[in-house]
């Protein structure tokens, strides 16, 4: 509940948060009609981002901040995350960090993220902290869960595999090998809440750079999925998984191979 003396504010945010999305619209994708994340990440350097299960831009500075607290680790600094966007951290998507700042950190410029710069796109400090926004944490003993991967060949496994994942977990891979490779996944062991439509726990998987473009799959169930081939040398992963009901988890091998025509 809001006190009648912050409705001014927040509406002031809102027509703000309002303005501000009608102008980046373009900077992020629209998916089944909604504007969707473009988030990829993950924990390089100990830093890694969240959304609220909500969704995009729906923490308040206070809310971000129990976020970092709830995994163990707390908002992430502006140096903190600089030094991750130096080994290749980029995420498409403003998010709270150290202070009360608000901003994000993009390793690849582009028309469609970032206004075409590179670096932290900062927002600076926000006056008001009821303005709704992700966050970026900083926990450098963060659990396995996601990650920039760069080898040659790794094993990709759900958190706490072998065991089974725990409810409300949200992952993302992010797998980047040389410029002229492609990337092979081959599931090993798949194990995930069956549903409908895979609408409470799923492994999702993009062809692309991003979770926007080049959705190439979402998966549930414990039937093997077919192997898959990437066009490009990056793919992203997401694993989400909702409030009740867990599985076995999956386990996954992708390899880089030199690219066939
Ligand atoms: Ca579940």
């Amino acid at each position: 509940m809001y006190a009648t003396r912050d409705v001014g504010m927040l509406l002031f945010g809102l027509i703000w948060t309002a303005c501000f999305v009608l102008e980046e619209t373009q900077a992020w994708g629209y998916k089944n009609g909604i504007l969707h994340n473009s988030i990829w990440l993950e924990q390089a350097a100990g830093v890694y981002h969240r959304e609220s299960r909500k969704g995009r831009y729906q923490l308040t500075y206070l809310e971000a901040k129990a976020v970092c607290r709830f995994e163990g680790g707390k908002l992430a600094t502006y140096d903190q995350l600089e030094a991750a966007r130096q080994i290749g951290f980029h995420v498409c998507a403003a998010g709270w960090f150290d202070r009360g700042r608000v901003g994000y950190p993009i390793v690849k410029s582009g028309s469609n993220c970032g206004f075409g710069k590179v670096g932290i796109i900062d927002y600076g400090y926000r006056l008001n902290k009821s303005e709704r926004w992700d966050v970026y944490c900083y926990n450098p003993t963060a659990k396995e869960c996601g990650g920039v991967l760069t080898d040659q060949q790794r094993i990709i496994q759900s958190p706490r595999y072998p065991e089974e994942y725990e409810d409300e977990q949200i992952c993302y891979w992010h797998i980047r090998v040389r410029y002229g490779q492609q990337i092979r996944l081959r599931f090993l062991e798949f194990d995930v809440e069956e549903d409908t439509g895979c609408l409470a726990d799923y492994l999702e998987i993009y062809d692309s750079y991003d979770d926007i473009s080049g959705f190439a799959g979402r998966f549930c169930g414990d039937e093997l999925p077919e192997d898959l081939l990437s066009t490009g040398n990056v793919m992203t992963l997401k694993f989400l998984s909702d409030s009740s009901v867990t599985a076995g988890g999956f386990q996954l091998e992708y390899l880089a191979i030199d690219f066939i025509d």
